[in-house]
Parts: structure tokens; C-alpha cells; sequence
């Protein structure tokens, strides 16, 4: 059985489209019509997608919810009038995002390999996966891979080996200028074919060597639209996955109130915002357009999949500036030291320059990014809102399941990332997006809001101040980072991992999900359940049961403000504490050895 993902995987790298099986777009003939198109709808072929994979999300849902533990609940009956829609989002945050979402990733997939089975399912259920920034190399990987599942990707030994990006044949120094001087070749070769090349493509090259290594010249020729031709995506087996960025004018910076929010899916990339409103196909990236039309030859190969997750994690790009140039090949280090001299494109560090811009003369909206001959994409958590939820809102998705592995607190998150999401319903880039009510930082983190998965916007009804369409905003499982069996709040630039430390931090992960394999709520499942239906049973006008009620006591945010004196970080199994017995100043496993021993 086992051997099936390996053979999906060599299938997969015949299918890589590139036309020049390498780094460099090629021309290709036009398909005849426009390339973009106003952002009026869910794009067709996604749409056809979602239909084709719903009556797989529905059976997998119904085995799950069978398993739950819920009680006076008739499953099949209310899956034949109802479809919960479930959106799985990972938020950024380095490799501690990756690695602690990847256990959360594991816990939810029934083809881990454990005996807890706790959410097991909820991905096979889920209609879309979506990932911004260290999330983006957990979902682009795992997309990219044939939806690999995480501890097959561990088992074969050749993905996710994760010393030094920077170092990857760690001490070996020749082997370390050979990749360097693979990685000019590649990025020298786009630059050859007339497109210009910035720091996000040497980052996504080098990003490639942990997430794409299954493939020839670690995926130099593996595009985004790949996935497209994959064998779990053209069979419909796997959450449609969406990458996030932001769109910035170089020099200036983004909050949640002014950014336009790029969605990067496997068909388009574009943005719903009101500063935008336009998507292009993915696969034509890399074609001089004049508002849609192409002005000349048309090109594939622009949406490299390495480039896409370093567009959507281009925070790091800085981290090539530190780079040891001895021995690195010119064409590299003179990339490199035009960041490192000149003022003004050191400020420009984080752009991802997409050349030529797209939507260039684009008439869906007459703006600032139309007019740009060049489109510029930051990583897509620099507005502040570090999970990647605005997507999943613009498809009206049932229940959000919120992984949060933000640092702003001691590397902890404080629920900030929701708070800007909310904020931004109130202004004109986030019109038309509704999002339930969340509380203030404070409240976050002394009322135990990110301690345990907390559950809002519970009751439709309380959000008819929001919106008239109160049954399409979802209700959102936030399940923040906290340290169970592993001090899981490693610093956002720590990007050296022994394996030890990779699979504490995702045994971790693993734990928050699953509230320690259910053992700190033997009806966390149920509760899950609870959550994941309730947006159908409001809609269908049907009560919740007693068990349901009991569970949204103990995981809905009630409307509580905190307004006491900060508690600190002492975490305890269930909530914060001013106990010290919990505290492990050595960031090491076997904080709690009670726990699941999942990955052997
Ligand atoms: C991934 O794809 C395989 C084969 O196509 C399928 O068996 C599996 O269920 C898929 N996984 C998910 C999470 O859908
Ligand atoms: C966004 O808002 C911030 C803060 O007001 C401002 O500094 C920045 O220039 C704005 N960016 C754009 C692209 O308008
Ligand atoms: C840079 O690498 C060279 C070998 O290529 C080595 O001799 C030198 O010590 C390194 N410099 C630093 C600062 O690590
Ligand atoms: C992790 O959390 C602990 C407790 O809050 C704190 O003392 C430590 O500095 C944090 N580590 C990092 C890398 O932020
Ligand atoms: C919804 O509103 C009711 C009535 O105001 C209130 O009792 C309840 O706590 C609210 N629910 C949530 C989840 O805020
Ligand atoms: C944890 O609690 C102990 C005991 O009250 C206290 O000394 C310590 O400072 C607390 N740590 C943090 C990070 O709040
Ligand atoms: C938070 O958790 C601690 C430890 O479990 C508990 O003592 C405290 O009552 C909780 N606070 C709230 C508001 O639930
Ligand atoms: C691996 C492990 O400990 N699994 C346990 C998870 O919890 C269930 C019951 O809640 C046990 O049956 C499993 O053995």
C-alpha cells in the first residue's frame, strides 16, 4: 500500500508542463481570448472542482461524523438535506509554522499512522487548503507532491530535510557552491529568455531543496498549474490549495486596511479587493498583456512553484543577504549586493517582482496596479492578517479551521491576525467580506483564548450588525499555537532544524489539534463536529442537540472582555496558569511525556 504515493509521484514528474523543462518560461501559442477576467464569480474550473469533489467531501464527512461520539444526532439524515463546506487555513511563521502545522495537517488526515483518530478525516472532508508564508511550504509542498500525506513525506527521507536553507549539504562547502551555482544557472537562464529575475527567485530556488526534492533539478520546471494535472487533483482527492500574498508599491508598507489580498490557485492569480477586482489565468503568468490581451507571443512556465511559495514568503528573501559569497558564482552575488548597497532596493528586499504586470491596462478597475508596468507581491502576511482566511471568506465556506503560528508574543500568538481580518469588514478593501466578532489581544490571552481552540461567531444571529447574509460568514475554529510535548514557539528565523526538533515540533502540532489525543476532552470530536455542522442547521432552521449546546459553552467565545492584569505565559494543560510546575526553560521534547507518540 505504501508504495502508492512513490509511483504518483514519478507519474507526476512526466506531467511537469514547462515548455523549456527548466527555470526559464517559453513560448507557447495563445489559447485565443482575454487572460484575465473582472473578479465577478468563483472561476469555472474551480467551481467545476468543488462539484466534482463534493460528493467525496460528503462521504468522508459522514464517516467522520459517525465517528465522532455525537449523540441524538442522526448523521445520514442531515447529510442528505445538507453540505457543510470546510476551508483549512495555515498561517505564517517560518518553519514553526510549517512544522507545527504539519502535525495539525497529520492530525486531521485519516492516513496518519497513529491509533488517535481523533479529527481523523477532516481533510478528506475539507473543499479548500489555503497557506500563506511558512504555511505556503507546508501546503505548496504537500500540494505539489500529489497530496503526500505528512508522515509518508517523513518516512521517505527526501522532503522537509530542513538544515540550514541557506547550508543545505550542511558542512559540505563545495556541495554547498554546487547548489549556489545551480541555482545562478536556473535564475540566469529566466533572465536569458528576457524576464526580469529579483531576490524572490534564488529564495524560491533555494526553498525548493527541501520542498520540491522529490523531482528533477529539485522542481526547476514544476508550476503551480501543475497540480492541476496531478493524480489526486484531476481525480478531485485532495482540498483545492490556495497560496497567499500581498500586493505592495515598492517603498511603501501594507496594513490590513490598505493591502490588496492576492489569492495564487493552481488556475489564477489575482484579488477580489476593490483595489483590484481582476484574476489572470496562472499558467499565462509571463505574457505581456494590455488589458487581458496578449500584445505578442504567449509564454508558460512564469508560475515555477518554488517562485510562488517565495512570493508568498518573501520576508525571507533577506535571509540570502547573509550569505557566505565566497565562492558563490558572480551572477548571484551581484544580485545579492544590489540589496546589500543601494538604500532604496534594500527597502525592496521583500518584493517579489512579477515583470510584466499582468493586469497592466486592465479595465476591470482603473488603479494604481494597472497602471504599474510591473506588479509587485510581498509575503502575504505582512498586512498582519498571518492566516490566510480572506480567501476561504470570498467562497463562503461553512466552518474555518484557523491555524495560528504567529509570533507576537514571545513567538506565541495573541490573536492579532483575526483581529485584523475583522478590522478590515469596516473599510473599503474589505467590503462585502464579513467576519464574526473577536476580542481584543488582552482578552486573547488572559481568558485562555490561546491556550485551547476557542470557536466564534457561534450564533448567525448575532451577527445580523455585520452583514444581511448572516448564514455565509463562517464560523472559525481558531486553533493557536501553545506547547504541549514540545516548546513549540521557536523564533520565526530559526531555519536550522535538526530532525529531532522537526518532529518534536510536529508531534506538537499534532497534540493541539487533537487536544492531546482527546484525552483533555474525551468529546473534542463531538465538539468538532458540533462546529462543523451548525451553519446547516441554522440555515435548515434545525436546534442544536444538548450535547452540541454543552460544547459551545465550553468552546464559543461568550462575549467576555478581559480587563484584569496580564497572566503571562505559563501554560498549563488546558489554559494559563501562575503555576511555574509547567514551565520548561529548556527548549527541549519530553515536556509532557503522557503524550501521543505518534511519530516513532
Ligand atoms: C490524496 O490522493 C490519494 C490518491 O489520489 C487519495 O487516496 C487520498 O485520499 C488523497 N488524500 C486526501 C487528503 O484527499
Ligand atoms: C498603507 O497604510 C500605511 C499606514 O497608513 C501607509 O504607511 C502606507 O503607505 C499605505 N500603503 C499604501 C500602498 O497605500
Ligand atoms: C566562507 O566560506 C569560506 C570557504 O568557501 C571559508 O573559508 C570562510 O571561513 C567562510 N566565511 C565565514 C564568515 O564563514
Ligand atoms: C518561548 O516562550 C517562553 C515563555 O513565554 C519565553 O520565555 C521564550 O523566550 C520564548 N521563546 C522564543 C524563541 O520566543
Ligand atoms: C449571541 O447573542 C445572545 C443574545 O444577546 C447572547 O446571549 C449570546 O451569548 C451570544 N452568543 C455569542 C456566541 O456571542
Ligand atoms: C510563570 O509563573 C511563575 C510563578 O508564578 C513566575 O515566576 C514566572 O515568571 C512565570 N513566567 C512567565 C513567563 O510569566
Ligand atoms: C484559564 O485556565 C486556568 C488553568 O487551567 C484556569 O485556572 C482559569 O480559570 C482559566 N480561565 C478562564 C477564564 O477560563
Ligand atoms: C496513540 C494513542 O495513545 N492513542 C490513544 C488515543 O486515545 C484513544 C481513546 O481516547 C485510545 O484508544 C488510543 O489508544
Amino acid at each position: 500500500m505504501y508504495l502508492i504515493p512513490q509511483i504518483l509521484l514519478l507519474l507526476q514528474v512526466v506531467l511537469a508542463t514547462s515548455p523549456t523543462n527548466d527555470y526559464a518560461p517559453g513560448s507557447v501559442s495563445c489559447p485565443g481570448g482575454s487572460l484575465t477576467r473582472a473578479a465577478t464569480g468563483i472561476n469555472t474550473q474551480e467551481e467545476n472542482y468543488i462539484t466534482n469533489r463534493n460528493p467525496i467531501t460528503k462521504s468522508a464527512l459522514g464517516t467522520f461524523l459517525s465517528n465522532a461520539g455525537l449523540t441524538d444526532f442522526d448523521v445520514s439524515s442531515f447529510l442528505s438535506q445538507a453540505q457543510p463546506s470546510i476551508g483549512l487555513a495555515f498561517s505564517g511563521g517560518g518553519y514553526r509554522a510549517m512544522l507545527t502545522g504539519a502535525g495539525e495537517l497529520a492530525a486531521l488526515d485519516s492516513r496518519t499512522w497513529s491509533k488517535d483518530k481523533t479529527l481523523a478525516g477532516i481533510l478528506q472532508a475539507s473543499s479548500y487548503i489555503t497557506g500563506l508564508s511558512g504555511g505556503s511550504w507546508l501546503v505548496g509542498s504537500v500540494a505539489s507532491n500529489d497530496n503526500l500525506s505528512i508522515d509518508q513525506i517523513l518516512a521517505d527521507g527526501n522532503l522537509w530535510n530542513i538544515q540550514s536553507i541557506l547550508d543545505y549539504y550542511g558542512i559540505n562547502v563545495i556541495g554547498d557552491t554546487v547548489m549556489w551555482s545551480h541555482i545562478a544557472d536556473q535564475v540566469n537562464d529566466k533572465s536569458n529568455a528576457g524576464f526580469e529575475t529579483s531576490i524572490t527567485d534564488p529564495w524560491g530556488r533555494a526553498l525548493s531543496y527541501q520542498l520540491l526534492t522529490n523531482f528533477d533539478d529539485k522542481g526547476d520546471a514544476v508550476l503551480w498549474s501543475d497540480i492541476t494535472s496531478s493524480s489526486a487533483f484531476s481525480t478531485f482527492q485532495m482540498p483545492f490549495p490556495i497560496l497567499v500574498a500581498d500586493g505592495r508599491a515598492p517603498g511603501t508598507s501594507i496594513i490590513n486596511l490598505n493591502s490588496t489580498v492576492f489569492e495564487l490557485t493552481p488556475y489564477e492569480l489575482g484579488s477580489w479587493d476593490p483595489s483590484l477586482k481582476s484574476f489572470v489565468q496562472t499558467k499565462y503568468l509571463g505574457t505581456t498583456l494590455d488589458n487581458g490581451q496578449a500584445t505578442g507571443q504567449c509564454y508558460n512556465g512564469y508560475d515555477n512553484a518554488g517562485f510562488f511559495m517565495g512570493t508568498s514568503s518573501s520576508l525571507f528573501n533577506e535571509a540570502l543577504l547573509s550569505l557566505n559569497q565566497s565562492g558563490l558564482p558572480s551572477f548571484i552575488t551581484d544580485l545579492i549586493n544590489k540589496y546589500v548597497v543601494d538604500p532604496i532596493e534594500n527597502s525592496n528586499v521583500d518584493v517579489a517582482d512579477y515583470n510584466p504586470n499582468p493586469f497592466y491596462k486592465s479595465t476591470n478597475q482603473d488603479t494604481t496596479i494597472s497602471k504599474a508596468s510591473v506588479l509587485n507581491l510581498v509575503d502575504g502576511g505582512e498586512d498582519g492578517q498571518n492566516i490566510p482566511i480572506v480567501p476561504l471568506l470570498n467562497r463562503n465556506v461553512d466552518v474555518i479551521f484557523a491555524h495560528d503560528n504567529s509570533d507576537n508574543i514571545n513567538s506565541w500568538p495573541d490573536g492579532s491576525s483575526l483581529i485584523n481580518t475583522f478590522e478590515r469588514q469596516f473599510v473599503q478593501q474589505g467590503e462585502n467580506v464579513a467576519f464574526p466578532y473577536v476580542p481584543d489581544q488582552k482578552t486573547f490571552r488572559n481568558l485562555n483564548l490561546t491556550s485551547k481552540p476557542v470557536f466564534f461567531g457561534c450564533d448567525a444571529q448575532n451577527l445580523t450588525s455585520l452583514t444581511d447574509d448572516i448564514y455565509d460568514v463562517p464560523l472559525v475554529i481558531y486553533l493557536p499555537n501553545r506547547p504541549f510535548t514540545y516548546w513549540s514557539n521557536t523564533s520565526t528565523f530559526k531555519l536550522d532544524y535538526s530532525d529531532t526538533e522537526r518532529n518534536g515540533m510536529i508531534q506538537n502540532g499534532y497534540e493541539i489539534s487533537t487536544r492531546k489525543n482527546g484525552t483533555l476532552d474525551s468529546e473534542w470530536a463531538a465538539c468538532v463536529g458540533c462546529a462543523i455542522i451548525r451553519r446547516e442547521q441554522e440555515r435548515l432552521g434545525q436546534s442544536q442537540t444538548p450535547q452540541c449546546q454543552q460544547c459551545f459553552t465550553n468552546y464559543c467565545w461568550d462575549g467576555t472582555i478581559y480587563e484584569g492584569a496580564d497572566l503571562g505565559d505559563n501554560y498549563s494543560d488546558d489554559g494559563l496558569t501562575k503555576s511555574a510546575t509547567y514551565y520548561n526553560s529548556k527548549n527541549v521534547a519530553g515536556f509532557d511525556d503522557g503524550a501521543t507518540n505518534l511519530f516513532k
